[in-house]
C-alpha cells in the first residue's frame, strides 16, 4: 500500500517535468546572415522546436546529416513547406516517440545557403532523455540521464520550513512541494 501510494506520487512528480516545452531557434539574425541561432539545440520528445525568422528568406527542412543539405529520407521528415521571408514562425513538433539520445539535423533549402558536403546554414537537434533540460544544447558530458531519477527532485525548500516542527511542516509545505519531494524520495527508495 505504501509502495503504490509513493509510486503514484513518484510518477506524478515526474509528469510535472514532462510538460512540452518550446525550444527557440532564430532563422537568420540581425546581421542578415544565413544562420540558425543557436545552431545546436536539445528538445525532449513532445517538445516543439519553434523557428522564428529574423532576417532573409529561408526554409527549414529536416536532413540526415549536418552537411547533406538534402531532405531527410525519413517518411515523416519535418519541413517548413517552402521558403519564407521574416517575419514568420514555424513549429517542428518533436514526435513523442522520438528516441532519446539521438540526433537529427535541419538545413535551409534556399540555393546557396547550404552546400552539400560542406554545410552552411544547418543545425543539429539533439533528442534529450529524462533529466535533460531543453534549449541550447549543453556542453559535452552534461545532461546525462540520472540512473535513479533523483536528479529530477524539486529543489529543497529554504531553511525556514525546515526549522518548523515536522507536523507543522507537513501541513504548511504542501504548496511548496515538500510532500511531493519526500514522496518522490520514498518512491526512489522503494522502487
Ligand atoms: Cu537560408
Amino acid at each position: 500500500m505504501k509502495t503504490s501510494f509513493a509510486s503514484i506520487f513518484f510518477v506524478a512528480s515526474l509528469a510535472s517535468f514532462a510538460q512540452a516545452a518550446d525550444v527557440m531557434v532564430n532563422v537568420g539574425n540581425a546581421k542578415g546572415e544565413n544562420v540558425f541561432e543557436p545552431a545546436k539545440v536539445m528538445a525532449m520528445p513532445g517538445d516543439n522546436v519553434v523557428f522564428t525568422w529574423v532576417s532573409g528568406k529561408h526554409s527549414v527542412i529536416e536532413t540526415d546529416s549536418l552537411t547533406a543539405c538534402a531532405k531527410s529520407a525519413k517518411p515523416n521528415a519535418a519541413t517548413s513547406d517552402g521558403a519564407f521571408l521574416a517575419p514568420k514562425t514555424w513549429s517542428w513538433p518533436v514526435p513523442k516517440d522520438a528516441t532519446p539520445n539521438t540526433k537529427t539535423w535541419f538545413y535551409c533549402g534556399v540555393p546557396g545557403h547550404c552546400t552539400p558536403g560542406t554545410g552552411g546554414m544547418a543545425g543539429t537537434l539533439l533528442i534529450g532523455a529524462a533529466g535533460d533540460a531543453g534549449g541550447a544544447a549543453p556542453a559535452p558530458g552534461g545532461g546525462a540521464a540520472p540512473a535513479n531519477g533523483t536528479a529530477n527532485m524539486p529543489p529543497t525548500p529554504s531553511d525556514g520550513a525546515a526549522a518548523k516542527s515536522s507536523a507543522v511542516r507537513n501541513y504548511q509545505s504542501i504548496a511548496a512541494g515538500v510532500v511531493l519531494s519526500s514522496m518522490c524520495m520514498a518512491a526512489a527508495y522503494v522502487l
